[in-house]
């Protein structure tokens, strides 16, 4: 009998679209060219993104990763902030040391602070729904002044909230949300307060939407075990797994690699689906269906609900040749 005679059959569901989005692309693209045009070493403020395998690379490399700007010396190397964006209290000081840095904030992130920027400066009180301490919470708030925005981090906060009074509202999000969950605080806020203002849709990135829409669709096709690849840290990665389980899924379960899951876990599935978080590279995905692999006779097929082509260019600094610079 063969090896594969002897495995089960399963059905493995592969979402599409999974994994790097255009913002995550560019963040890591900007560390490593950072590194290839200045050497190593190249400060990182915060993980450049939610992932270790990602971080551990960049660091063998040369990256050097830290939660604060206290903790880097005025030594002219540069510093990337993160993806997910940070207060504007962050970029003063940065200009006060005269830091060289190098600004991976994802570009929908950005607009979202410019966003919250124009609401301000109209005179509105904001309502920020999205998850107390997250790093792109703490950036979003930190673009305007304390007490001019407000968190709200579910239906039963949007029930109780109560925003200065006298002041016109709107609203904006995190951009790595559930659509669901924010469609239902968006309608309880709209609902005890008319007039709120907000996104003509919301916040929500179009990769954090499309991985979710494709999670929902394997587990229409009939995937009773969804496994999410993304760090237990990862906004959009956890999203996934709750929307896996509340489309349906008899059980979600996030890894951080291939040796992390027990394949066991797919025991009597009928089929099992596999995605990864915007912060996971492909690599981890292979990992896991090798692991898989070990177990059962797999039949590999994909469910796409969407292409991605976009793509987001490198700040100006690293853009240019490097020849081009010494020329200017
Ligand atoms: C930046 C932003 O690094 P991630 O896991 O971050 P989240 O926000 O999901 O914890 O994923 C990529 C990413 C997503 N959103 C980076 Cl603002
Ligand atoms: Fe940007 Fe969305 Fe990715 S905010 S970093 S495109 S998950």
């Amino acid at each position: 009998m063969t090896l594969d005679a002897a495995r089960p059959k399963l059905s493995l569901l592969l979402a599409a679209p999974r994994g790097f989005c255009a913002g995550v692309d560019r963040a890591v693209r900007i560390v490593e060219e950072a590194l290839s045009r200045h050497g190593a070493p190249v400060y990182v403020r915060h993980e450049i993104v939610h992932n270790r395998h990602v971080v551990d690379d960049l660091r063998a490399r040369g990256a050097v990763f830290v939660e604060e700007l206290n903790e880097i010396p005025d030594d002219g190397r540069p510093v990337v902030f993160s993806a997910h964006g940070v207060a504007k209290g962050v970029v003063s000081e940065a200009m006060r040391r005269r830091l060289f840095t190098l600004d991976a904030t994802c570009p929908l992130v950005t607009k979202v602070h410019r966003e919250a920027e124009r609401h301000h400066a109209r005179g509105r009180h904001i309502l920020l729904i999205g998850h107390a301490g997250h790093p792109e919470v703490v950036g979003t708030m930190g673009q305007l002044p304390d007490g001019a925005v407000t968190l709200v981090e579910s239906v039963e906060q949007a029930a109780s909230v109560t925003p200065p009074a006298g002041l016109p509202l709107a609203w904006t999000s995190q951009t790595t949300l559930s659509v669901d969950d924010t469609a239902e605080i968006v309608a309880a806020l709209a609902a005890r307060f008319p007039g709120l203002a907000g996104p003509a849709k919301d916040d929500i990135c179009y990769a954090t939407s499309n991985r979710q829409a494709a999670v929902k669709a394997v587990v229409g096709r009939g995937a009773d075990l969804v496994i999410v690849v993304g760090a237990p840290y990862s906004s959009n990665s956890v999203r996934l797994a709750e929307v896996a389980e509340r489309a349906g899924a008899r059980r979600a379960v996030l890894v951080q690699r291939g040796a992390d899951l027990d394949p066991a876990v797919a025991d009597g599935c009928a089929a099992v689906g596999l995605t990864a978080g915007a912060s996971a590279p492909e690599s981890l995905v292979q990992e896991v269906i090798a692991r898989l692999a070990t177990r059962f006779d797999l039949a590999v097929e994909e469910v796409r609900v969407a292409e991605e082509r976009i793509e987001f260019r490198l700040p100006p600094a690293l853009s240019r040749s490097p020849g081009a610079m010494a020329a200017e």
